[in-house]
């Protein structure tokens, strides 16, 4: 067979082959020439975990190298299964379980007091710069689900999601991204660095969606089911950038001690087991050169507060000590300040602010900061500020079929303990498509 005729076939075979993945879900028509990179990707047919590709965590009591989970949890080979397309990661009360003596690194011990299993698996194969894709749903208790990354000297949390907090209801619809530094010698090693804090607006529990993360050397993007939430380029995050080495991919579960106390979990949280399903799992990468974040069109009038309070209604002063420019709105008393702002029907929006509750104290004083919005033919929905330093939040939400506006509110209510507000933007969501892929 002459040579180009060769290539034409292979060529053929490989774009049949990759058909139906051959492209983020952001970017259908394929713009950006993503190419999957099959040692890191799994569409998870079949019956079981190609182990070529996969280590499982605790296989024949081989933890690889690595930990053997959050304490008190420990991973279980016995809780992975590929099955009907999917990957599942189930999480047990399992006190019959023969866990580790060991004490984890946060100082629970294994299996105490909460005999809990969860899995992992972690890519044998590494990679770096691409399109990391996930889509699935979280498992329905109090556990973790997340999809992440390490690598020499810095890790990505593409999410981490938490199913089901009872004490905490923005916990189950959070879409929480972040850096964690491993750098030999660097003052903030062992550390979460770096964080975006997205308020979806469903349970991450409650339904399959699409997780995308973006990762180049010039900047990260993070999309929710093919709409773009937030880019953050490199300048950006300055000495917190730690993502500059090759990958491995992992998936897991994890008693999260922060979000519920291990001492209050009960057999009954975990039934017969949560599940958290993952239909693939895709890495592509592109050798083209992508665009930096793209400037968003902010429908806020005097955002920032450069312009004093003008176009804001309530109670606030200005404040200098400004998060961008030289103005901040500040709340002293309990309070509130709004604007309203023409929208369009059926849209999906992502509002952000900085903000800071310089009062709390991070030790028994913690108070509260609501951005939010309503009226706006849809359900009142907002995200909660509370370190003391500027933190940026998300929150996202689509309007009802007959809205043409809705109030943008920034309230302190009812603790009424100082907060300050910069930098508020509201932005249509890009890309924002109704696309209930099944
Ligand atoms: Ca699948
Ligand atoms: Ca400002």
């Amino acid at each position: 067979m002459p040579k180009y005729l060769l290539l034409t076939f292979l060529t053929l075979a490989w774009w049949t082959q990759a058909s139906g993945q051959d492209a983020p879900y952001s970017d259908p028509a394929n713009a950006g020439g993503w190419i999957l990179n099959e040692s890191v990707s799994d569409e998870f047919d079949g019956n079981s975990l190609d182990l070529n590709k996969w280590n499982i965590l605790g296989l024949r009591g081989n933890y690889f190298g690595q930990w053997k989970g959050r304490a008190p949890s420990q991973y279980s080979s016995a809780n992975v299964h590929v099955g009907e397309g999917h990957l599942t990661i189930t999480s047990r009360w399992d006190p019959d379980f023969d866990f580790s003596n060991s004490a984890g690194s946060n100082g629970y011990r294994y299996g105490k007091p909460a005999p809990v299993t969860t899995g992992c698996v972690i890519t044998k194969a590494q990679f770096k710069y691409g399109y990391m894709e996930m889509r699935c749903k979280a498992a329905d208790g109090p556990i973790s689900s997340s999809f992440w990354t390490t690598g020499a000297g810095g890790e990505i949390d593409v999410f981490e999601h938490y199913g089901d907090n009872t004490a905490n209801p923005y916990s189950s619809k959070r879409y929480h991204t972040s850096f964690h530094d491993w750098r030999k010698g660097s003052a903030t090693f062992g550390k979460r660095i770096w964080t975006n804090d997205h308020q979806l607006d469903f349970r991450v529990a409650d339904a399959f969606h699409v997780y995308g993360f973006e990762w180049n050397e010039r900047f990260i993007k993070m999309y929710i089911d093919g709409t773009l939430i937030h880019c953050v380029t490199k300048e950006e995050m300055g000495n917190k950038w730690v993502a500059f080495s090759e990958q491995r991919v992992w998936i897991d579960s994890e008693t999260f001690d922060w979000e519920v106390n291990p001492a209050l979990l009960k057999a009954a949280d975990f039934g017969d087991g949560q599940e958290f399903i993952i239909d693939y799992c895709r890495v592509w990468q592109s050798n083209r050169d992508s665009a930096a974040c793209e400037p968003r069109t902010n429908l806020l009038a005097n955002p920032g507060f450069e312009a004093g309070l003008t176009s804001w209604r309530g109670s606030a002063e200005v404040s200098h000590d400004a998060h961008a420019g030289s103005s901040a709105a500040v709340l002293q008393t309990a309070g509130a300040i709004e604007q309203t702002v023409a929208l369009r029907p059926n849209t999906t929006y992502i509002l952000s602010a900085w903000a800071t509750s310089p009062n709390t104290n991070q030790k028994d004083l913690w108070f509260n900061a609501f951005l939010g919005l309503r009226d706006h033919g849809n359900t009142v929905t907002n995200t909660r500020f509370f370190f003391p330093y500027y933190h940026r939040k998300s929150v996202q939400f689509t309007t009802g079929p007959d809205a043409t506006s809705a109030v943008i509110f920034f309230t302190n209510n009812p603790h009424g303990e100082k907060a300050i507000i910069d930098d508020i933007e509201l932005i249509e969501a890009p890309g924002a498509v109704n696309r209930a892929r099944e």
